[in-house]
């Protein structure tokens, strides 16, 4: 098979080592198209998705066969095709947790084209970038969702993006091209993707100004799947509740819906992940597995020992995207009778599990170790040295399924990956002797918000638009619920009129940005501390904020 070389776009894995992903039995050269077809064959008339709809008593429900799944992708993308979508074409997809997400996915996957995996919390601001940047044709999204009304976002964005010819929308699609209109009868696709050709491109949560675009191949998501699926007992029998937005790389594939598809397991959609609405699926449709962001497991764990539905269909509770502490961790298997197994993972590639059959301390104390014996590790010190093992420092890793690049980023790329295609992840982590990694800390401009990134510097452009802001700091501050929340300080300009704090979020707010963006408090300062060499002090604004909050707590 020929090699994807490096594009203009992104580079790609060197020959020598695509070479050696394959031989060692990584890279299978499937694609995700020709693996649902196969499934579909083998068994057409397994459920693969279940969409529990949002009708009281689940008038609405639908469950999707393999084969039916199958032969919805094969009609869409013929409709696709005839709407003038080709291989290669970018798509922004922002879907909430509903059914048309696999059917979209995978007639791009059929085609070849990519979808941009957007998140539904997204808003004008990440969605007109996503589309400008990767020049995409189309735009799929729900008609309203939580209140919002994504045609009318559409139609903005639609304006100012040339290349973005058509707006399909599941619903009512307003002024735009239903989807339910789009099917057409099967085609046969001659030319569809390589296992070796990009499947997809997700989304970073990212350090800079904007969020960055992560290439995915078929063969190296493919191994991650079916690695994960390994380490998690996933197989036919499983049942995986997608309770986080399926869009996000967790869910997709920590061994996520993908992979429970790959299993050719059981996929049901969680239109929220709260327990009211989880809860009662696990019991309705046997739920063996899902995974969740720290502060929902704490949720969970405080809300089982009261609700009144059976969840000991419930077998592996995965946790990750955020530090999980020992202490909630601890109280996870008592609370909900399941296994816990902590995940570690990043959308640019590498993903660590704690195993099934580790000693509980090594489940609650670690996030786990790499999916991949390949998986190459790296902990250093600031100038690259390697520290020895036990040693706390940079996490930097390379492997069969971790990018050698940003697509379209080769400034941001020269910074990011090491010159010997190491990716630089931020975190800082310490190694244990039985190679599980802890996670210390992050060295990456970036607030983990209870799993969901926001990137400082992106919130710092916003803010600095506003005319009575002269400078800006976002840093993390310490919170017991969802581990950190965002605060941004700002000086503001001589002579500026004074600012409320609510007028700063509200600024931020109509900029068109997912809320969990929005600052969760704002502080004014004179001036910002600085650094030895006059940068502005981070760390000593994070410990102002800390040290401020323990003061306000007593
Ligand atoms: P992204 O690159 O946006 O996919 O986000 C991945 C990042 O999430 C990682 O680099 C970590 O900073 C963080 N992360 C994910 N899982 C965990 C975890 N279990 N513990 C601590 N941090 C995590
Ligand atoms: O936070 C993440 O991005 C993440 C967490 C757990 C991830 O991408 C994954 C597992 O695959």
């Amino acid at each position: 098979m020929s090699q994807r070389t490096t594009t203009q776009d992104a580079p790609g894995y060197p020959a020598e080592y695509a070479e050696r992903y394959r031989a060692a039995g990584y890279w299978r050269g499937e694609t995700f198209g020709r693996m649902l077809r196969d499934r579909a064959a083998a068994h057409p008339d397994r459920i693969a998705i279940v969409d529990p709809g949002s009708a009281p008593g689940g008038a609405d429900r639908r469950a999707w066969t393999y084969g039916e799944l199958d032969a919805r992708a094969d009609r869409l993308a013929a409709g696709f095709l005839a709407s003038g979508i080709a291989k290669g074409d970018r798509v922004v997809l922002q879907l909430p947790n509903i059914a048309e997400f696999f059917e979209v996915v995978f007639a791009l996957f059929r085609i070849g084209a990519l979808p941009v995996f957007a998140l539904p919390a997204h808003r004008e601001s990440e969605i007109r970038h996503f589309c400008a940047f990767t020049e995409a044709v189309a735009y799929v999204i729900p008609d309203v969702e939580a209140g919002f009304d994504h045609r009318e976002l559409a139609s903005k964005v639609r304006a100012g993006v040339g290349t973005l010819r058509h707006v399909f929308v599941v619903g009512d699609p307003g002024e735009h091209t239903a989807l339910r209109d789009v099917a057409r009868d099967p085609v046969e696709i001659t030319d569809g993707p390589r296992p070796d050709d990009l499947a997809f491109l997700q989304l970073s949560g990212g350090s800079t100004g904007v969020p960055k675009l992560i290439p995915r191949t078929h063969d190296d998501y493919i191994y991650s799947l079916w690695g994960s699926n390994e380490l998690c007992a996933v197989d036919e029998h499983s049942v995986y509740l997608c309770a986080l937005p399926a869009a996000h790389n967790f869910p997709l594939s920590s061994p996520g819906t993908l992979g429970a598809l790959y299993a050719g397991a059981r996929v049901v959609l969680a239109p929220r992940p709260s327990p009211d609405v989880a809860f009662p699926l696990i019991e309705r449709e046997g739920v063996t597995l899902t995974g969740l962001v720290p502060p929902l497991a704490l949720v969970w764990t405080e809300a089982a020992a009261a609700t009144p539905y059976d969840l000991s269909s419930l077998d592996v509770l995965l946790v990750g995207g955020a530090k999980f502490s020992e202490e909630a961790a601890r109280r996870v298997t008592p609370a909900l009778g399941c296994r816990l197994q902590q995940v570690f993972g990043m959308a640019e590639g590498l993903v660590n599990y704690t195993r099934l059959d580790d000693p509980y301390e090594t489940v609650v104390t670690t996030q786990g170790r790499p999916i991949s014996p390949d998986d190459e590790i790296r902990v250093v010190d600031d100038e690259d040295n390697d520290l020895p093992v036990g040693g706390t420092g940079h996490l930097l890793t390379r492997g069969p399924y971790t990018i050698r690049g940003y697509w379209r980023a080769p400034e941001h790329n020269a910074t990011a990956f090491t010159a010997d295609g190491f990716y630089r992840t931020g975190d800082i982590v310490r190694q244990t002797e039985t190679g599980h990694l802890v996670v210390e800390g992050r060295a990456k401009d970036q607030i983990n918000r209870g799993g969901e990134k926001v990137a400082a510097e992106e919130i710092e452009n916003h803010i600095l638009a506003h005319p009575a802001v002269h400078d800006v700091a976002v840093v993390s501050m310490p919170d017991d619920y969802l581990g950190e929340r965002t605060c941004a300080y700002i000086v503001l300009r001589e002579g500026a009129e004074p600012l409320k704090p609510l007028a700063v979020k509200k600024f931020v707010r109509e900029r068109g940005l997912a809320a969990y963006k929005v600052p969760d408090r704002v502080e004014f300062v004179a001036e910002f501390p600085q650094t030895g060499i006059g940068k502005v002090s981070k760390k000593d604004l994070r410990a102002a904020i800390a040290a401020r909050l323990v003061t306000a707590q007593h």
